[in-house]
C-alpha cells in the first residue's frame, strides 16, 4: 500500500488553519501536504501583503485555499482572521502554529548581551503568539480539536547560536503543557513536535548551521537528517484521531539526535 493510499481520508472532514508558510521549504508547508494528503481542508495566514505572492504560489497546488493577512503579533489581526474563519467554516478542528523570530543581533552576538526589546520580541513571536492564537481558536472548537506547535532542542540544551530562541523554545513548551491542562476539558489536544535541523528561511538565522545540520546527521542514530515530509506526517498523526490519547507531549522527530550524548 503506497503511503498516499494508508492515510487517505484519514483526516477528512476536518478543517485546520496553516500558521507559517514562507515559501515551499517552510515546515509548514510540509506538513500542510501532509493534513491535505490526508484529507484536511486547509486555510492559511501570510505574514504581511510582501509575503502574499509567495504563499500564494507555494499554496496554489492545494487549489483556491483562503488565505488570511497575519502578524502575529497582531491581537487585532488574529480576532479579524478567526473571525473570519468562523464565518467561512462555522468550526475548526486543527491549528499549526510554526512560527517564531528573533531578531538578527540576538542570534549572533554572545547570549549575555540579548538586550531587553531582542529578548521580548523573541518571546512574543515565537511562543506568546501559541497562547494568543489558541485563545482566539477555542470558540471555534467547540467539537474539540488539536493544536500542534513546532519546537527545536536548543530549549533544552545549550545548542551554540540558538541562544535567545533556545529559550524561547523552553517558554512555548511550557506553554504546551499549561494550555494542555486549561483546554483539555474542552476536548482540545494541544502538542509540540521538536525537529531536527531543516533547512529553512528562519533555520539560515541561525550562525553555523550548516555545521549543526553536519553534526546532527554525524550523531544520529539514523545517521542523517530529517526530512520536512516527516515531520508534515507527525503532524498529521497529531491532528488525528488515532492520537486521541496524546496532549502536552513534546514528540520528536529528529531521527533520534535528542537520545544521543554529545
Ligand atoms: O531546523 C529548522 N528549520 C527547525 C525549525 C527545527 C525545529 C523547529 N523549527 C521551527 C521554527 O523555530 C519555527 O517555529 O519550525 C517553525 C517553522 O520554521 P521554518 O519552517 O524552519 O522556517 P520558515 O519557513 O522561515 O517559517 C517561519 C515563518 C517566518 O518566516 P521568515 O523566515 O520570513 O521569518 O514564521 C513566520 C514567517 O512567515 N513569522 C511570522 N508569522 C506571523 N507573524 C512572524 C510574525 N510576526 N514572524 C515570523
Amino acid at each position: 500500500m503506497t503511503e498516499a493510499a494508508a492515510t487517505h481520508g484519514l483526516l477528512a472532514g476536518k478543517r485546520g488553519l496553516i500558521v507559517g508558510v514562507a515559501n515551499q521549504h517552510s515546515i509548514a508547508w510540509a506538513c500542510a501536504r501532509a493534513l491535505a494528503g490526508a484529507g484536511m481542508e486547509l486555510a492559511f495566514t501570510y505574514q504581511g501583503e510582501t509575503m502574499r505572492d509567495r504563499v500564494t504560489k507555494t499554496t496554489a497546488e492545494l487549489g483556491d485555499v483562503p488565505l488570511f493577512d497575519l502578524d502575529v503579533q497582531s491581537d487585532e489581526q488574529i480576532d479579524a482572521v478567526f473571525h473570519e474563519l468562523g464565518d467561512r467554516w462555522g468550526k475548526l478542528d486543527f491549528l499549526l502554529h510554526s512560527v517564531a523570530f528573533a531578531p538578527k543581533a540576538a542570534m549572533s552576538n554572545p547570549f549575555v548581551e540579548t538586550a531587553r526589546q531582542d529578548f521580548l520580541a523573541a518571546h512574543d513571536i515565537s511562543a506568546y503568539s501559541l497562547v494568543g492564537l489558541s485563545r482566539a481558536a477555542l470558540p471555534l472548537m467547540s467539537e474539540g480539536g488539536s493544536i500542534v506547535t513546532m519546537t527545536y532542542y536548543g530549549s533544552e540544551k545549550a545548542v551554540p547560536g540558538y541562544n535567545v530562541m533556545g529559550v524561547a523554545k523552553a517558554a512555548l513548551e511550557a506553554s504546551v503543557r499549561y494550555l494542555a491542562v486549561g483546554l483539555g476539558p474542552s476536548g482540545i489536544r494541544v502538542n509540540a513536535i521538536s525537529a531536527g535541523a531543516i533547512n529553512t528561511l528562519a533555520a539560515r538565522g541561525v550562525a553555523h548551521f550548516r555545521d549543526l545540520l553536519r553534526i546532527t546527521g554525524d550523531r544520529a542514530p539514523l545517521g542523517r537528517t530529517i526530512e520536512g515530509a516527516e515531520v508534515g506526517n507527525a503532524a498529521m498523526f497529531l491532528a488525528s484521531d488515532l492520537a486521541s490519547g496524546i496532549t502536552g507531549e513534546v514528540m520528536y522527530v529528529d531521527a533520534g539526535f535528542n537520545i544521543t550524548a554529545g
